[in-house]
């Protein structure tokens, strides 16, 4: 039998899924950014900030937040016909760091998004990926009205290593959600490299 089109488009092996982590402060975009990218409807839980939460839920410096994200974002990003990404937001809040470990099972890599205005509040991300050794890349979410600083500045602020990626980013626009997103799978493909290489 000859082999047409559809045979040939039965015969392509499935993408790699690649599970990433969408991670930073309160308010930082995460839920801005997986909403952004997302080629289904995220299962994200938004609630309102209430009386209640107003003690651990610090808005200063957060523009016009009445919800927050209870559950977790969810997304799913086509990279290329080889290359699909499943995001998941982490929670930002303390009271919900329990999750974390949960949620970096099996994750390739992660994104921390950083505000320039609160960068200390990208911290303990940053140490939840350092101490785990998993990869990531800081993407800076370019808020209007914070003051632009070069990838670098970023870089020495936040002390970050060399060879973490620092993209800036706006979490809005799929476009630079999805470079972001990139640079954490090329990272997290270099380190794996070097990694083998060293093994050999
Ligand atoms: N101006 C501006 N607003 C943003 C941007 N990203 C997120 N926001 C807004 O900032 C607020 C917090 O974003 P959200 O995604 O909920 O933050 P999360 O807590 O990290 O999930 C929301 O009102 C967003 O609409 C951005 O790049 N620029
Ligand atoms: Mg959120």
């Amino acid at each position: 039998m000859v082999s047409g089109p559809s045979d040939i488009a039965t015969a392509a092996p499935d993408p790699l899924a690649l599970k990433i982590l969408v991670a930073g402060g309160f308010g930082v975009g995460k839920t801005t950014l997986v909403g952004a990218v997302s080629e289904i409807r995220s299962l994200q839980t938004e609630e309102r900030l209430t009386e209640a939460g107003r003690p651990v839920d610090d808005t200063t410096g957060v523009a016009a937040k009445r919800t927050t994200t209870v559950a977790m974002d969810f997304g799913r990003i086509t990279i290329s016909d080889a290359l699909v990404l499943y995001l998941f937001g982490t929670p930002g809040q303390e009271r919900f760091w329990f999750l974390w470990d949960e949620l970096a099972h099996g994750a390739i890599g992660a994104v921390v998004l950083a505000d320039t205005r609160r960068l200390a509040d990208s911290f303990a991300a940053i140490d939840f990926f350092e101490s785990r050794g998993l990869p990531f890349a800081v993407g800076v979410n370019c808020f209007e009205g914070a003051e632009r600083y070069p990838p670098e500045t970023v870089r020495a602020a936040l002390d970050l290593d060399e060879d973490i990626p620092v993209v800036l980013c706006d979490a809005r626009v799929r476009s630079s959600a999805r470079e972001a997103l990139v640079a954490v799978v090329e990272h997290a493909l270099q380190r794996s490299a070097a990694a083998r290489s060293a093994m050999t």
